[in-house]
C-alpha cells in the first residue's frame, strides 16, 4: 500500500460509511412513509388476500391427495407479505417511483407462499395442479431444480396472478408461489440467514459459499435417493394391492 492509498483509504471508508447512514435515513423515512399511508396499507391488506386465497388452493390439493393416495405431498405451507423496507430496497434497485401504482404494476414478490413438499416430483406434481386452475394466470416460472443457481439454490418459483374480490369488484394480484422439497429448504435458510451475517471476511466468505455449494449437491443427491427409495415403496404396495385382488377374486 503506498503512502497516499494508507492516507486515502480511512477517508475513503468514512465517505462509504456516509452514504450508508444516509441511505438507511432515506430507508427509514421511507418505511415510515409506507407505513402510515392509507393506500399502502390497502395494498398490504390485498396482498394477504391474495396469499389466504392461495394457501387454500394448495391445502385443497394437499387434502384430496391424502384421502385419494393416503399421503400428503405438502409437508408445510409458509407465507409473508414482503417487509416495507424490502420493497423500498427492491423500488430504489430498479429505480422506480415509491407509489403503490409502481409496486403494483413492478414487484411481483410483495407476497409470497411457500410449499414445502416431501419429494422432488411432488413439486411438479402441485405445480402442474396449481397451473391448471382456470382462475389461476400464469405469469412466469424459474425452474432453479433443473437449472439450480450457480450458489447451489433450488426451487421451483411461480409468479402467479389470482383474482380477488374486494367490496369495490375484482382486483388480479400477484403472488410468487416457491415450492421446494424439505430438504432445499433447509439449505435456503442457512443460506439466506448467511447473508445476513455482515461480519464475515472476505476469505471465510469464499470458503463457505463452496461449502454451501457442496452441501446443496449432496442435499440434491439425497433427496434423489429419498424420491427412489419412495417410487420403489409405491411399487411395493401397488404389487401388494393387485395380489389382494386376485387372491380375493
Ligand atoms: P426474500 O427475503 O425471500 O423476499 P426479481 O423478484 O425477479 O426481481 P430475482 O432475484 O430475479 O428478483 O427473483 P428470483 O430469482 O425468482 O428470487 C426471488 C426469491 O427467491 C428471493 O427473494 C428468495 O426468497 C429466493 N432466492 C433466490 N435466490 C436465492 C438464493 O440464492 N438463496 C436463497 N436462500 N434464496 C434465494 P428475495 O426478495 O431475495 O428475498
Amino acid at each position: 500500500m503506498t503512502e497516499q492509498e494508507s492516507i486515502m483509504l480511512p477517508s475513503l471508508r468514512e465517505k462509504e460509511n456516509e452514504v450508508a447512514m444516509l441511505n438507511g435515513d432515506i430507508m427509514e423515512q421511507l418505511k415510515i412513509v409506507m407505513q402510515n399511508s392509507q393506500q399502502f396499507q390497502e395494498m398490504m391488506m390485498m396482498y394477504k388476500c391474495a396469499i389466504r386465497e392461495v394457501r387454500t388452493k394448495a391445502e385443497v390439493l394437499n387434502d384430496e391427495m391424502s384421502v385419494r393416495y393416503h399421503r400428503n405431498p405438502i409437508s408445510s405451507i409458509t407465507s409473508r407479505v414482503k417487509k416495507p423496507e424490502s420493497i423500498t430496497q427492491k423500488l430504489l434497485k430498479k429505480g422506480l417511483p415509491f407509489t403503490v401504482e409502481a409496486i403494483m404494476t413492478n414487484l411481483s414478490d410483495v407476497a409470497g407462499v411457500r410449499i414445502i413438499c416431501e419429494f422432488i416430483d411432488d413439486i411438479y406434481t402441485i405445480a402442474a395442479m396449481l397451473a391448471m386452475q382456470d382462475d389461476l394466470r400464469l405469469i412466469q416460472i424459474k425452474d432453479y431444480i433443473k437449472y439450480p443457481k450457480d450458489n447451489g439454490y433450488r426451487s421451483y418459483h411461480m409468479i402467479v396472478e389470482i383474482p380477488v374480490f374486494f367490496s369495490k369488484g375484482k382486483t388480479p394480484m400477484r403472488v410468487e408461489i416457491q415450492i421446494r422439497t424439505i430438504a432445499m429448504d433447509f439449505w435456503a435458510s442457512l443460506d439466506h440467514e448467511l447473508k445476513y451475517k455482515k461480519d464475515i471476511n472476505p476469505e471465510d466468505e469464499e470458503v463457505i459459499a463452496n461449502e454451501l455449494l457442496a452441501c446443496a449437491e449432496r442435499i440434491a443427491e439425497t433427496d434423489m435417493i429419498m424420491q427412489q427409495i419412495r417410487m420403489k415403496l409405491d411399487a411395493v404396495e401397488q404389487h401388494k394391492a393387485t395380489t389382494e385382488i386376485i387372491i380375493d377374486e
